[in-house]
């Protein structure tokens, strides 16, 4: 079994963080001051006794409020520097992050502001520790494609900065199909394409991501397991699943973490990846994640090892930095 130790000793890349996800109760409160902004808590108690979630929206509707603290560059950088500071705890030394934009133009902040704020931390990193990382554009598809194509040419003077776009927030009624036309942009614009699909939405989705978005991974995809030629299909193109383990049992799309299906699919053949999704909110950064896996499926040092080399093989970064970690 691989223990905490163990775990701790893997190199690894984290594929799957939503960044706005890992804004912890203490420094929401430190912001809200800061900022005076209001929030409906009056102590880090209170915070987190409100993340009890039966399901995605009841989570979103939570982690939308939370961001609000995030004004200036300054917060955008503290936020993403202290995650950076998990990532060197827990021997992640790539990370490619999903922000969403929207969630912060809708309060009348600038794009820029967000991307110079997140981007600076993550150069500090780089300089510092060493850690690489990319960034990826979520569009919220709760949303109309519309606002999605407004947010895609707002970033065009930050494309250097960004690596792919990507698809987040309320799967259910807002299926990849809707967003065609801006993910032809975002491709058009040299990016890559990720999509979250088959998280609380049917496996149907994910196939949709791949024919309709040509995404080159998906984010989540457990739905997976109900469609068997699907399955077959993400194995022969070698297509990644960025799994979240503690995030799918916060959100109730499994009742019990000895229900997860991540091993049975690494042992089909699958390339699946540990993330943390919302580090903050469901209870753990990556090694947790993994460490879960351990204690509820029995996961093997061998099982932990072939994750970790998963996560560089579909990660963003070269062949041959990859060679590095393998
Ligand atoms: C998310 Cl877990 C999850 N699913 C969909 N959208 C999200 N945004 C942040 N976390
Ligand atoms: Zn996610």
């Amino acid at each position: 079994i691989a223990d905490l130790d163990f775990i701790k000793t893997l190199p690894k890349a984290e594929l799957h963080l939503h960044i706005e996800g890992s804004l912890e109760p203490e420094l929401m409160f430190e912001l809200s001051r800061r900022n005076k902004i209001e929030i409906p808590f009056s102590s880090v108690e209170e915070i987190k006794a409100a993340y009890k979630f039966h399901n995605l929206q009841s989570f979103l509707d939570i982690y939308y409020q939370g961001a609000s603290v995030l004004i200036h560059e300054q917060d955008f950088y503290d936020l993403t520097m202290a995650y950076l500071l998990r990532c060197r705890e827990d021997n992640v030394v790539h990370t490619e992050i999903f922000f969403d934009p929207q969630t912060h133009t809708e309060r009348g902040i600038d794009i820029g502001v967000v991307i110079r704020g997140i981007h600076s931390a993550l150069k500090d990193a780089e300089s510092e520790w060493g850690i690489s990382s990319h960034l990826i554009l979520c569009f919220l598809r709760h949303l109309s494609e519309e606002e999605a194509i407004t947010t895609l040419k707002a970033a065009k003077p930050y494309l250097e900065f960004i690596k792919g776009v990507g698809l987040d927030s309320s799967e259910l009624g807002h299926p990849p199909s809707k967003f065609q036309q801006v993910f032809a942009m975002a491709k058009e614009l040299g990016l890559e394409r990720v999509a979250h699909a088959g998280e609380e939405g049917p496996a149907e989705y994910i196939k949709e991501a791949l024919d309709l978005l040509d995404v080159s991974r998906i984010d989540h995809g457990v739905r997976c397991v109900e469609d068997e030629a699907l399955i077959e299909r993400l194995i022969d193109r070698e297509i990644p699943l960025t799994v979240c383990p503690l995030s799918n049992t916060a959100l109730c799309v499994y009742d019990d973490m000895s229900q997860h299906p991540i091993l049975q699919l690494l042992e089909r053949g699958l390339c699946v990846t540990v993330n943390a999704d919302d580090p903050a909110y469901f209870g753990g950064y990556v090694n947790r994640n993994y460490q879960a896996l351990s204690e509820s499926l029995g996961m093997t040092k061998k099982q932990a090892k072939k994750l970790a080399i998963n996560s560089f093989k579909a990660s963003y970064i070269s062949q041959a930095q990859q060679q590095k970690w393998a």
